[in-house]
């Protein structure tokens, strides 16, 4: 009798799994990004880490491609993510890292990524790290009201945001267009009191009171509002009820992510979830569970602590049943940085030698956060899709984060327009595994542009002013730079004076990409 009952069991079960097979449309995926900050390409085990273990995402790397040579488009966090939602250049639109109480550095009357899914039927949500401003810049922000324009004003049906930065103010979660748990009675202002408002919470400013800093002290800048003990950059009053916990902050984002997921189940609807981890940007504070799991103090713990949300994320498409047919895209939104400003005891890259107590947070590239090297822009860059993608692969085909808007357009039958994200292409097959070249040719932004393409790298030469020793100051036109990277991943030999007419054609391109605005270049 057990036996037979054993027998109905696993019948309904192989039953059950085949359904759920036959039904997953996979012409219409759920889309999941899990985007780290400042996670650098050797900050990942399956990349070479060997120093901070990270599991979950190893397993997410394992059961579809590892792509090495997988770029977000610029060396910092509000110049990637604007591509990456818009599909455009942030440099076309004077993008920079946006200072707290920004306004939106999208404008809502383009493309973006959520509104060319919305096109294709898809449900969309955002949870997690904003930076890309509020507001439209006319009026202040109400933080006290509704703030918007913002993601619902670009194509997200649902938002769950740190508005900017976690060293940043406010320091308070936005749930669509109110801040959370916000009390009446003590508003919430920021960077400037509006005259006449008096606010019942003042926090202390880390100019004047520095021993307000318990957590621990920042190194340079973070010296304005004093929140949870940490120093941040800007000044807000009020909001007390509201105010966010820096060590919970990743519990939080997951419980949101997992929430929506769950949601989703049942519907007709695909849907796509951008979660937008705070990890692991300064002020890092993992969760006690965390602290101490790794040798390299809170940058490798929090490194941890986002292993874990990832974890967490492809837990909540399991319990779902929507493993098979979500595609997951993991990546961070620049390289790596050690000191960003907090004294949080991170062991500044001396040696890449686990016996000596190093690790190299850009693995075998050159720089990092801010720099337009390679370790600036390679991050990891990770896809699976169990119902489509072959699971184990390695790819070395160059690719951007800018060229996930066209890809998936193309996929989806959405047409663009031709002024519309200009410099996003299809990508799609190396997405998926099908071809192992990717781009052509790509541009890198940080303080200036640089171009890929082949085996080569362009940097041109930055003009810089020097101060003499009579405190004049000298303009001087720094040397080009020309990597040929198959033979010189590190970007140690300059081929510039060598390679003349390389370099030339090459500085042709960039200048090419640069002014071709308005149109698509492919
Ligand atoms: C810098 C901050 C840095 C970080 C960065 C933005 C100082 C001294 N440094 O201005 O801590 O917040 O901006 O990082 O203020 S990003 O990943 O969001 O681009
Ligand atoms: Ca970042």
């Amino acid at each position: 009798m057990k036996a037979l009952n054993y027998c109905r069991v696993l019948f309904f079960l192989i039953i059950a799994g085949f359904v759920q097979m036959v039904t997953a449309d996979t012409s219409k995926p759920n889309i999941v990004i899990i985007y780290g900050d400042d996670v650098g390409y050797g900050d990942v085990g399956v990349y070479g880490s060997k120093m901070i273990p990270t599991p979950n995402i190893d397993k997410l790397a394992n059961g579809g491609i590892k792509f090495t040579d997988g770029h977000c488009s610029a060396a910092t966090c509000t110049p990637s993510r604007f591509s990456m939602l818009t599909g455009v250049h942030g440099f076309r639109h004077g993008v920079r890292i946006l200072a707290p109480n920004a306004p939106m550095a999208i404008p809502t009357d383009i493309l973006t990524l959520p509104k060319m899914l919305k096109k294709a039927g898809y449900e969309t949500a955002v949870v997690g790290k904003w930076h890309l401003g509020l507001g439209d810049g006319k009026t202040p922000v109400d933080w006290n009201g509704e703030v918007k324009p913002g993601p619902l004003e670009l194509g997200f049906n649902y938002s769950f945001l740190l508005p900017s930065t976690n060293d940043r103010v406010p320091c308070v979660y936005l749930e669509n267009y109110r801040v959370v748990n916000l009390d009446k009675n003590d508003p919430l202002y920021v960077n400037k009191l509006p005259e006449g408002a008096t606010s019942s919470t003042v926090y202390p400013d880390a100019r004047k009171n520095p021993e307000a800093m318990t957590y621990y002290k920042s190194t340079h800048g973070h010296n304005h509002s004093v929140i949870n003990g940490i120093g941040r950059i800007g000044t807000m009053w009020g909001g007390k009820s509201a105010l966010w916990n820096d060590e919970t902050m990743a519990d939080e984002f997951v419980k949101q992510a997992r929430s929506y997921i769950t949601k989703q189940k049942g519907s007709d609807k695909p849907f796509f979830l951008y979660f937008a981890s705070q990890d692991i940007h300064v002020p890092r504070a993992p969760h006690p569970r965390f602290q101490g799991k790794t040798k390299l103090g809170y940058r490798g713990d929090a490194m941890v602590a986002f292993d874990w949300a990832t974890g967490e994320i492809m837990n909540a498409l399991e319990e779902n049943g929507m493993t098979e047919n979500t595609i997951v895209i993991f990546s961070s939104d620049n390289g790596p940085v050690y000191d960003d400003g907090y004294d949080d005891g991170t062991t500044v890259k001396t040696s890449t030698k686990e016996s000596d107590g190093g690790h190299d947070g850009s693995g075998p590239y050159r720089g990092g956060k801010y720099q337009i090297y390679e370790g600036g822009t390679r991050v990891p860059f990770i896809v699976r899709w169990p119902a489509k993608i072959k699971a184990g692969q390695t790819s070395n085909a160059m690719m951007s984060q800018i060229d996930l808007l066209h890809s998936f357009a193309s996929y989806l039958n959405v047409d663009l327009a031709q002024d519309e994200a200009i410099d996003s292409r299809d990508t799609w097959k190396a997405l998926i595994g099908e071809d192992n070249v990717g781009l052509p040719y790509m541009l890198q932004e940080a303080r200036g542009l640089a171009v890929r393409k082949g085996p080569w790298k362009y940097i041109p030469g930055m003009k810089r002013t020097k101060r003499l020793p009579n405190g004049k100051k000298k303009p001087i036109q720094g040397k080009a730079e020309l990597y040929n990277l198959v033979d010189d991943k590190g970007e140690q030999n300059n081929l510039a004076q060598s390679n003349p007419e390389v370099a030339q054609e090459m500085q042709k391109l960039l200048e090419d990409l640069k002014n071709s605005n308005g149109v698509r270049f492919e």
